[in-house]
């Protein structure tokens, strides 16, 4: 396939490629005037209501701000993606340079400073010269620069370059949409740690068959395109606004199946599958699995990789090398829990603590999202700024979510409450006002410093009570906020299967706690798991999504999960109805 000529850049694009100019300009030291300029100039083209690729030098300079020089590089960049000035630019400067600009307190000078002296042309290489105490030795930095700019890389390498799943999903799928509408005939997938449902995610990456070259151009172009990283004929890679990179590769129809395996990953997954076909004297690339005379074997289809490979095809979100190759080989992969398989949402909130809805508002909203049952539960008086209940509301409240159940057809609401666990471990709620109600979710919320033995004797004896049924997100983490409590995961987990406790997962985008390691780790040792949204308001009640993704990495079917239970034999499952 030879490289059809580029479309022309649209108005943003244009606006990007002038801002990097601007900024190679600048790690040049050339005069602040010129930089202006083409600041100035990113600035008239990004918002001119007219496409700058339509118009010709004259048209071009009647915009303010545009003088001759500045046309016609704004003229050859719509034309074909690049001018005369960049690509000289770009011999004295690499591209990758461009991204230490990015880092907190780095400015061009020291950009500058740090090429010349010590050849750092990336974040690897300066990440690696900081460690190794190099550049505090150049003169006008110290050490306290480098302590600096240890930091921005740590914080930059440990949050702001990842996103949560539910995130990267919305900007992913918004992307593969816009691709979509740009080139109807392709196939256009997203595929990596988003495809396998992981928590967070460092990058998008975006698979297309049955598109030329144009569609890179056309990612290029996308609005909220921050800064062009790679720009071929089969290959494109932009950083988005919010920090997003997305990585798009074009491959041919023939090899979309082991483009697809290999960039879904992950890399542990792909070595080990690798390995596999090495033992047999093949080979297996993003191109294709091979025979020892180089006769492609599988390639057109993902299934037809594994297949051709002794397996059963292994849901991306087993494709951790936890045991997937070997359970597909011996035919034992599990039977994943889907969406459509959850009866209930047992964890949620109203007007009566924190929610933003009421009763009847979120009962309406889950049964349109096709549940059969839901359970109330509001938190406790402990939370003062929730508005949590007391012993007495919790009675009237109850009283009122029943009265309303009955008038319902088809559908239940259960009286629960999700009851604050205090620092000692005591309940929130006495012990008859908790022994009233259908359900209790206990969950920690406050003191959450305390150290492994005191924080793990408090969740236990929580779960020692009779009328726990759920502990609800149990470490309290917050993804890319808060580290997990230090709670000994494995003596809970052995704790809630004596007492017949199930645990949650809890689906709120920046929690999905537990973990889908814990949970796998739960289910394991005969602990059930509930998966529940949390909601606050009634569009957080599709939350669950993302508890099912974490449930599916934790290798869970239907049966591991309560709330896939029909009501009778929910409530039967609960702890408190247990014998
Ligand atoms: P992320 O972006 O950190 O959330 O994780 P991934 O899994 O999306 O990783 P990424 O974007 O670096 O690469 C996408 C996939 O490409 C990865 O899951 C597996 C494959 N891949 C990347 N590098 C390698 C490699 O060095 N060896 C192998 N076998 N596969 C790789
Ligand atoms: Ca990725
Ligand atoms: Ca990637
Ligand atoms: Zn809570």
């Amino acid at each position: 396939m030879s490289a059809p000529l580029p479309a022309p850049l649209d108005n943003r694009a244009v606006a990007r490629v002038l801002q990097e100019i601007a900024d190679l300009l600048e790690l040049k030291g050339e005069n602040p005037f010129k930089v202006r300029a083409y600041r100035n100039g990113a600035d008239v083209v990004a918002h001119a209501a007219e496409a700058a690729a339509g118009l010709d030098d004259s048209g071009l300079r009647a915009w303010s701000g545009i003088g001759k020089d500045l046309a016609t590089r704004i003229r050859d960049i719509a034309a074909t993606g690049t001018c005369e000035i960049r690509q000289e630019l770009l011999k004295e400067f690499p591209e990758t340079l461009l991204e230490l600009l990015r880092l907190q307190g780095v400015g061009p000078k020291t950009v500058t400073l740090l090429y010349k002296e010590l050849h750092i042309k990336s974040l690897e290489d300066l990440s690696q010269a900081a460690k190794a105490g190099r550049i505090r030795g150049i003169k006008g930095m110290g050490a306290k620069k480098e302590e600096l700019i240890l930091k921005a890389i740590d914080e930059r390498q440990r949050h702001a370059g990842r996103h949560l799943l539910a995130k990267a999903t919305e900007v992913a799928d918004a992307l593969v949409a816009y691709l979509a509408t740009h080139a109807p005939e392709a196939t256009i997938v997203t595929v990596g740690s988003v495809r396998r449902g992981a928590e967070t995610s460092g990058d998008l990456d975006l698979l297309a068959t049955g598109a030329d070259a144009t569609l890179a151009d056309t990612l290029v172009a996308y609005p909220t395109v921050e800064r062009v990283l790679g720009h071929g004929p089969t290959k494109a890679s932009v950083l988005l606004r919010g920090g997003y990179q997305a990585d798009l590769r074009i491959v041919l129809p023939e090899q979309r199946g082991a483009a697809l395996q290999y960039f879904t990953g992950s890399k542990a997954h792909n070595i080990a599958l690798r390995d596999r076909a090495l033992e047999r004297g093949w080979k297996l690339n993003e191109y294709g699995l091979f025979d020892a005379k180089d006769q492609v074997m599988a390639g057109a289809t993902e299934d037809g990789i594994y297949d051709a490979l002794g397996l059963a095809w292994i849901p991306p979100e087993l494709r951790e090398h936890r045991g997937e190759i070997n359970a597909a080989a011996a035919g034992t992969l599990p039977d994943l829990i889907t969406q459509a398989d959850l009866k209930g949402d047992v964890h949620m909130h109203t007007t009566e603590s924190d929610g933003r809805e009421s009763l009847v508002t979120m009962v309406a909203a889950a049964q349109a999202r096709g549940l059969q049952y839901i359970a109330i539960t509001d938190h406790t008086q402990s939370l003062a700024m929730t508005n949590g209940l007391d012993e007495a509301r919790t009675y009237a409240v109850a009283e009122r979510i029943r009265a309303y159940s009955a008038t319902l057809k088809g559908f239940t609401v259960l009286a629960g409450i999700e009851c604050d666990i205090l620092a000692d471990g005591r309940l929130d709620l006495d012990n008859d006002c908790l022994g009233a109600l259908d359900l209790v979710v206990a969950s920690v919320h406050s003191a959450m410093q305390q150290d492994e033995a005191e924080m793990t004797a408090r969740v236990i004896k929580a779960i020692e009570h009779p009328s726990v049924d759920i502990i609800g997100h149990l470490t309290g983490r917050l993804l890319l906020r808060r580290d997990p409590s230090r709670v000994n995961i494995e003596k809970v987990i052995d704790a809630a299967a004596a007492n017949g406790v199930a645990l949650e997962i809890n689906s709120q985008p920046y929690r999905l706690d537990i973990a889908d390691s814990h949970a796998r780790l739960a289910r394991d040792r005969g602990v059930k798991i509930a998966i529940n949204s949390d909601a606050h308001e009634v569009d957080a009640l599709g939350f669950t999504r993302w508890g099912v993704l974490t449930a599916r990495r934790a290798w869970l079917g239907k049966d591991d999960v309560i709330n896939t239970l029909p009501l009778a034999q929910f409530r039967e499952a609960l702890r408190r109805n247990r014998a």
